[in-house]
C-alpha cells in the first residue's frame, strides 16, 4: 500500500442536528497525484453511558456551555504537531499515537471529540488517495468476502429504523427511547428502505387521525402523546400492518428501552405509568412484550449498573431475542469481554465517540465477534452530514446499521449513501437480512 502520509490538519467548529457545536477536522494527505483532503464531524449523544470517553466541552454560559473550542485547540495545535508526516493509510498506527499523546483511558486529557474528528478524517483522506471508497479502505482488504469470478461481495447491513422517539429524545414523553422497525424480510437495502418509509408514513397518519401527534423527536420519529409505553407498542404493530406488511415476518420491531435512563441500583421508575420496577419486574415486563409483540432486538433492556439483571434477562431471553448492550457496553473491548463472560447481552452498539478512535471500536467489534456476539453500528441522537459510520458497518461487515429515523438530512444522509453503495455494488451486493441479527428471533419463527 503506498504511504499517504498527513501533510496538514485543521479543525473548525460546525453545528450538530441539535444546533449544537460540534467539532469538524481536515485531514490533508500527500498522495500519488498530490495532496488529498479528507473531513470528519464528530456527532453527540443525549442519553448516555457513564463509561464513554470524554466529549470535552468548554463549560461557562457560551452556547449552554458546550463549546468546543478547547478541543479544537488541542486538534489544531498539539495532536497537528504530534502526527505531521504519519502515514495516514496506517489508521491502527495513527490511531495509537493518539491514544498515547492523550494518555488516559477515556481521552479527558484531549477529549474524544478532538482525537476522533482526526481519526476519521484521516481515514476519508486516506482512501481518497488511495481512490477507493471509504468502506474497502477501512475493510483492510477484508471488507469482501470473495465471490464467483473472485470478485469482492459487499455486505449491506439490516437497518434499524426510528418510528417513534422517547425518553430522552422526546422529552421523556413515554420512558422507552426508541420503538423501531426492521425488515427481515427484505431482499435489498433498497426494499429495507422502501418498505419503512411506508410504516413511517403510515404512522404519521394513524397518529394524526387520533389527535396524538405532538411533533418529531431528536432523532426525527414521531413524537406521539401515548398513556402507556404499550400503547406505543401497539401502535406500531397498526402503523406495519396499515401499510400492508405482516408484522413478524416482513416487518418486525427494535426496541431502545435505554433503561440506564430511568434505572439506578436496581431501581427502575417509569414515569409515565406512575410506577417503580426492581429488575426482575422489568425483566417479567419486557418478557410479556416479546411473548405479545413481533419483537426481534432489545438493547439496553436493564441499565449500565445492572450486569446481573442483563445477565438473568440474557438467560431468559437471549436464545428467541437480540439482546444489545449499549451505554452497558459503551464499543468497549474489555466490557464486552467482561459481558461475554458473565453472558450478558448476545449483541454490541457500536459508536465511534464512546471510544474516540476507529481503532478501539474496531476491537470492541472484534472482541464481540470471538464472543459470538451480533453487532450494530449506531450513530448519535446529535448528528451531522457525516457518513462514516455508514462505511464502518460495510466495511468491517457488521451486519446491521442504526441511524434513527426515517426523516431529517442528518439521518437520511446515511440511509441514502448506503443506496449509493448498494447501487455501485450491483450484482455483487449481499443483504445481511435477518441472518444479521444475533440468536434467532422468535418473532420471525
Ligand atoms: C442510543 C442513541 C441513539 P444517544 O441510545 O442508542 O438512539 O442515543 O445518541 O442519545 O445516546
Ligand atoms: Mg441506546
Amino acid at each position: 500500500m503506498l504511504p499517504t502520509p498527513i501533510r496538514s490538519i485543521h479543525a473548525r467548529r460546525v453545528w450538530d442536528s441539535r444546533g449544537r457545536p460540534t467539532v469538524e477536522a481536515e485531514v490533508t494527505v500527500q498522495g500519488a497525484a498530490g495532496s488529498v483532503p479528507g473531513r470528519g464531524i464528530v456527532p453527540a449523544g443525549a442519553s448516555t453511558g457513564s463509561r464513554e470517553a470524554l466529549e470535552l466541552r468548554d463549560g461557562g454560559a457560551r452556547f449552554g456551555g458546550l463549546d468546543v473550542q478547547r478541543a479544537i485547540g488541542h486538534v489544531n495545535g498539539e495532536i497537528a504537531a504530534a502526527v505531521h508526516g504519519f502515514d495516514a493509510s496506517d489508521q491502527a498506527g495513527l490511531d495509537g499515537l493518539l491514544m498515547a499523546l492523550d494518555g488516559t483511558p477515556g481521552k479527558t486529557r484531549l477529549g474524544a471529540n478532538a482525537t476522533l474528528a482526526v481519526s476519521m478524517a484521516a481515514a476519508h483522506a486516506a482512501a481518497a488517495a488511495r481512490g477507493v471508497p471509504l468502506h474497502h479502505h477501512l475493510g483492510g482488504g477484508e471488507a469482501g468476502t470473495a465471490g464467483e469470478g473472485g470478485d469482492l461481495l459487499l455486505p449491506l447491513p439490516l437497518p434499524q429504523i426510528q418510528i417513534f422517539g422517547g425518553g430522552a429524545h422526546a422529552g421523556r414523553r413515554v420512558d422507552i427511547q426508541d420503538f423501531m422497525v426492521v425488515c427481515p424480510g427484505a431482499t435489498c437495502f433498497a426494499q429495507a428502505i422502501e418498505w419503512t418509509a411506508e410504516v413511517y408514513r403510515a404512522a404519521g397518519e394513524l397518529m394524526r387521525e387520533r389527535g396524538s401527534l405532538a411533533g418529531v423527536a431528536d432523532e426525527g420519529g414521531w413524537w406521539p402523546a401515548f398513556d402507556t409505553n404499550e400503547a406505543a407498542l401497539q401502535a406500531l404493530v397498526q402503523a406495519i400492518e396499515r401499510a400492508g406488511f405482516v408484522p413478524g415476518a416482513q416487518v418486525a420491531i427494535a426496541l431502545d428501552i435505554a433503561a440506564s435512563e430511568f434505572g439506578r441500583g436496581g431501581r427502575y421508575t417509569l414515569g409515565l405509568e406512575r410506577r417503580q420496577l426492581d429488575s426482575d419486574a422489568l425483566i417479567e415486563l419486557l418478557l410479556g412484550w416479546l411473548d405479545r409483540y413481533p419483537i426481534v432486538s432489545i438493547e439496553d433492556p436493564l441499565a449500565e449498573d445492572d450486569a446481573q439483571g442483563f445477565a438473568r434477562f440474557t438467560r431468559a431471553a437471549g436464545h428467541r431475542v437480540q439482546i444489545v448492550g449499549d451505554d452497558f457496553l459503551v464499543s468497549d473491548a474489555a466490557l464486552v469481554r467482561e459481558a461475554a463472560a458473565l453472558g450478558a447481552a448476545n449483541a454490541v452498539l457500536l459508536k465511534p465517540n464512546q471510544r474516540g478512535t476507529l481503532t478501539e471500536v474496531r476491537q470492541a467489534w472484534g472482541a464481540a465477534r470471538d464472543a459470538g456476539y451480533a453487532g450494530i453500528v449506531s450513530a448519535r441522537s446529535g448528528e451531522t452530514e457525516d457518513v462514516t459510520i455508514v462505511h464502518l458497518a460495510v466495511g468491517w461487515r457488521v451486519g446491521q446499521l442504526k441511524v434513527g429515523s426515517f426523516a431529517r438530512s442528518e439521518r437520511m444522509a446515511k440511509w441514502n449513501e448506503a443506496l449509493r453503495l448498494e447501487e455501485a455494488a450491483g450484482a455483487r451486493s449481499r443483504f445481511a437480512g435477518a441472518s444479521a441479527l444475533g440468536r434467532s428471533p422468535a418473532a420471525l419463527r
